[in-house]
């Protein structure tokens, strides 16, 4: 039963691209949008910014056994391709499930509250065996968080890795620097044989990347020339980043990614994962968070 506060103007419930439910909001500090389908953030724009925060996929699918692509997919409760098994779908099950709408609220300094939540059952167990909870709050104000708690409901500690995949919009990808991270250990999906470091300079974009750094917990920022902006990352209880842009061939090998939009978007991830992910013991819970805010000019 999902509560919504009755007098919370500029929030509407309705049908969205492939008749997907979603939750949209125009406030007086910011618009947003998320589907119930994998609780997903597809838009972010503060009133003061003159561009989207998230970028989205023109080629996106909206299917219901489908991950959407651009905004904010959950991945969890693993990272990429299942470690057991390679048949499982990558980067888990939490971004094609429909999660329940649980509460739309009032927050602090005007920002609104719309809460969501799943729990495991036969389809989630056949995929990996664990009782669990997991609750997303996600917070729109002149700054976006989002916030997923995981209950462990069984009698055994369970491990599990989590991702916060945000897609950020940029002027031009090769004119973009990342920073925060410097001298942080990475692995490199493209060289997976060894472990590397960051240098003291910022990241910077001139093929395809595809880096996990790990047991840093670091806010990172991106710098737009091309846009005139800088945006923030945040992060609580998150000990790897994951650092994204596919290029030229990865584009084209995504269906549901435009050839040609590879130049206007990072993702900058928000996670656990590899020798990060999280052992929780029975009963207990773990909460991540990021909290993403914008400077132009
Ligand atoms: O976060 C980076 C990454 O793990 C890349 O390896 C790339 O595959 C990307 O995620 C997108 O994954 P997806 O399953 O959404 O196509």
């Amino acid at each position: 039963m999902s509560t919504i506060d009755r007098d919370i103007s500029g929030v509407t419930r309705d049908r969205g691209e492939g008749n997907l439910e979603r939750i949209r909001i125009q406030s007086d500090l910011a618009s947003a949008e998320i589907y119930l389908h994998g609780a997903h953030v597809t838009h972010f724009q503060p009133r003061d910014s003159a561009h989207p925060v998230l970028w989205m996929s023109k080629s996106s699918v909206f299917k219901s056994d489908k991950p959407i692509r651009g905004g904010i997919p959950i991945c969890f409760p693993w990272f990429g391709p299942k470690a057991d098994d390679p048949k499982a779908p990558a980067h888990g099950f939490a971004r094609t499930r429909d999660w329940t709408l649980e509460s739309v609220q009032h927050g602090e300094s005007g920002a609104i509250l719309i809460a969501f939540n799943i729990k495991s059952d036969e389809a989630t167990k056949r995929l990996w065996d664990a009782d669990f909870a997991a609750h997303y709050l996600v917070s729109v104000g002149s700054e976006l968080s989002v916030h997923l708690s995981v209950q462990n409901l069984g009698l055994n500690l369970i491990r599990f890795e989590e991702a916060l995949h945000s897609y950020f919009v940029v002027g031009n990808a090769q004119q973009t620097e990342v920073r925060g991270l410097d001298g942080a250990s990475y692995l490199d999906r493209l060289r997976p044989a060894a472990t590397f470091k960051q240098d003291d300079q910022p990241i910077r974009f001139a093929a395809e990347t595809d880096r996990t750094y790990i047991n840093t917990d670091a806010m990172t920022t991106i710098i737009d020339p091309v846009l005139d902006r800088r945006i923030t990352n945040r992060k609580v209880n998150s000990n790897s980043t994951v650092v994204w842009n596919p290029w030229i061939a990865k584009a084209k090998a995504m269906a549901d990614f435009g050839d040609d939009e590879w130049p206007g978007m990072v993702c900058i991830e928000t996670a656990n994962a590899g020798p990060n992910a999280v052992e929780l013991p029975a009963g207990q819970q773990h909460s991540m968070s990021a909290v993403i805010s914008v400077e132009n000019g």
